[in-house]
């Protein structure tokens, strides 16, 4: 949960940097245009928060280029994964969420494997046609899956 500022109100983290002020003071939107070096150009940071949509993954690894603190990541409609990918799991070593939907992401475990601390993971509507028995023997603290339409 995103804690709004001088109001005793909680939002959810998928309300943060959405263009909707949920907060009583919109501060969940607050600073989300700022630039910074860790927040692609077309994507949207906010402290351990970050949003991208439609952005190709060469994009964002290259823009971030070294290891991200983030931990709440909303990924949705990201092409160009492949050469990208393990790349991926090395930069955003701690995500706890991650939502990943919509993506053309084919191997699960090159991701999850680098990521210890994972708890949640959304990765609805991929091109996942498996997922090897040991892919969360590092991710063991994963406790929610959702992965609809696994082919
Ligand atoms: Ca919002």
């Amino acid at each position: 949960m995103f804690k709004c500022q001088k109001h005793k109100t909680c939002v959810h983290l998928g309300d943060v940097c959405d263009d909707n002020r949920d907060c009583p003071g919109g501060d969940d939107e607050t600073f989300c245009s700022l630039k910074n070096a860790i927040c692609p150009s077309e994507c949207k940071c906010l402290t351990t928060v970050f949003k991208c949509d439609q952005v190709s993954l060469s994009h964002i690894v290259e823009e971030v280029s070294y290891q991200s603190p983030c931990r709440f990541i909303y990924f949705s409609k990201i092409i160009k994964i492949t050469n990208y990918w393990e790349q991926f799991g090395a930069i955003f070593p701690d995500t706890v969420l991650l939502t990943l939907i919509e993506s053309e992401v084919v191997y699960l475990c090159q991701v999850v494997r680098q990521m210890h601390h994972l708890r949640f993971l959304d990765v609805t509507s991929n091109l996942i046609a498996e997922v090897p028995n040991k892919c969360f023997q590092m991710a063991c603290r994963t406790q929610k899956l959702h992965s609809r339409r696994i082919i």
